[in-house]
């Protein structure tokens, strides 16, 4: 049977929508497990269903899925087509989910050979949609092997360099038992080689995550209900009057954005309409947007009024918030305190008002703490560019892991080999490498077996 395939089947980078295409038997399941919606395997053929691409409980972009089952489709196969419209951020992390969840990355023009081979095409229409696309796969393919910056590179090949090594070892010791040079391969000694591999790897994954942060900084939005101070607080924030100001409820209606640079990083603030029931048209689509926006950003600040008791919609917006990278900012705290402080103990609260500015520095500082601002460090441009990366990356954590913890159960390390060797195939799919004549050379250098 054949394995379900993925790729991103428009360019990369151009236009607003993106389209992820899967093909396989396993193209529905893959893409239900990370859709948020109607339960995909139980629509209709060839409809379109509305919904959000998610990564656990983080919502990845708001998507269009084209389901089509198989045969009528264009490789006879079950067919699975998600339009993104996040631009090539969220292009990237939706097919990065897909390939985790057990789709392979197709090879140049595979959907088309797909369909020759099932005989819904002819050789030479399959030629000619072959000219006429260049596969975008195929492109970002290369471009994503070219992109690899040069540190990137020498690290995987040094990695892969100490795994070969520890693959030859484990070889000797089975095949040669005799051949006493060989260091012994013990439980011990293969969980300290590979542990600082695998630190290597998820180093490189988590400074991927700060090259973003770094690149695009990090976005904020600031809600609550009507009149607790939103706007005034962005102001402070900025430094400047961006937003309209006034004793209103309801002054903000759309979303207004500025952003200041905070240690080095660009912080991203978007003030909200106040959210609260309306019957009120151009309110009530602000406040989808304030609440759209709460998905769209890296962390939530959620401002409350120090001077009144949470009401319905307070402790609406805090389930909201509550497993979401948040930070609660109980605002006029110049006046009589009268909020219910007890209702707000799992919650991560900091006080102050936008008068005099008290609290606001302290905010700052609860921002740069969250995301560990001081520690990123922007000199090291050894960082994953594409999805294709990361998740070939992750699987290679996933398998040493796997090694990692089969050793703790004294599994024989002959299968742990297995699990190495995956890795090492990992990484080798990663900088592009072809020959698989790597550990037999290194056995024959380093042991001079064979002699
Ligand atoms: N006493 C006091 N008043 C404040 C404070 N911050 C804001 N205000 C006042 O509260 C009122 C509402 O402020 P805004 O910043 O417009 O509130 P908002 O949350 O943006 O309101 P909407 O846009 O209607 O959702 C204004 O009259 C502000 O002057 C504060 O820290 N202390
Ligand atoms: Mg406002």
């Amino acid at each position: 049977m054949e394995d379900t395939i993925v790729a991103v089947s428009t360019a990369m980078g151009l236009g607003a929508i993106s389209i992820i295409r899967l093909s396989g038997p396993e193209a529905i399941k893959i893409v239900n497990k990370i859709f948020r919606g109607k339960d995909l395997t139980k629509v209709a053929s060839h409809t379109i269903n509305y919904g959000h691409i998610v990564d656990g409980d983080e919502i990845v972009d708001e998507v269009l899925v084209s389901i089509m089952l198989a045969p009528k489709t264009y490789t006879t196969e079950d067919v699975v087509e998600i339009n993104t419209h996040g631009g090539i951020a969220a292009t990237n992390k939706v097919l990065e989910l897909c390939l985790i969840n057990g789709a392979r990355l197709a090879t140049k023009g595979e959907f088309t050979k797909r369909a020759f081979l099932a005989g819904r095409i002819d050789l030479t229409q399959a030629e000619a949609v072959q000219d006429i696309i260049t596969s975008s796969t195929d492109k970002s393919l290369s471009l994503f092997v070219n992109q690899l910056t040069g540190s990137l590179k020498k690290l995987i090949i040094k990695l892969r360099k100490d795994i070969v090594g520890i693959l030859a070892n484990i070889e000797v010791n089975i095949d040669y038992p005799e051949y006493e040079d060989a260091p012994v391969v013990t439980i011990a000694s293969l969980k300290q080689a590979l542990i600082p591999i695998k630190e290597e790897l998820e180093n490189l994954v988590k400074e991927s995550k700060n090259a973003k942060i770094i690149k695009d900084g990090i976005n904020i939005a600031i809600i609550g209900r009507p009149n607790v101070g939103k706007s005034s607080l962005l102001n402070k924030l900025l430094e400047e009057e961006k937003a309209i100001v006034t004793d209103i409820a309801g002054t903000t209606r759309d979303l207004v954005e500025g952003s200041v640079i905070f240690k080095g990083i660009k912080l991203n603030f978007i003030d909200t309409a106040g959210i609260r029931d309306s019957d009120d048209i151009v309110e009530s689509i602000g406040i989808k947007k304030s609440i759209d926006s709460v998905d769209k950003s890296n962390l939530t600040i959620l401002v409350l009024n120090s001077n009144e008791q949470l009401n319905k919609d307070d402790f609406k917006l805090l389930d909201m918030i509550k497993n979401k990278t948040h930070i609660v900012f109980i605002n006029k705290n110049d006046l009589p305190l009268k909020i219910n402080t007890e209702n707000l103990q799992d919650f991560n609260v900091c006080y102050g008002n936008t008068i005099s500015d008290d609290g606001i520095n302290s905010l700052k500082d609860k921002i740069s703490d969250l995301f560990a601002l001081e520690a990123i460090k922007p000199i090291d441009n050894i960082y994953l560019t594409n999805s294709r990366q990361n998740s070939l990356i992750k699987l290679a954590i996933k398998e040493i892991d796997h090694a990692l913890d089969s050793l703790n159960k004294e599994v024989p390390v002959d299968l742990v080999e297995i699990d190495i060797k995956n890795a090492w195939n990992y990484l080798g799919e990663l900088i592009g490498a072809t020959y698989k004549d790597e550990l037999i050379d290194e056995l024959f250098s380093n042991f001079c077996l064979g002699k």
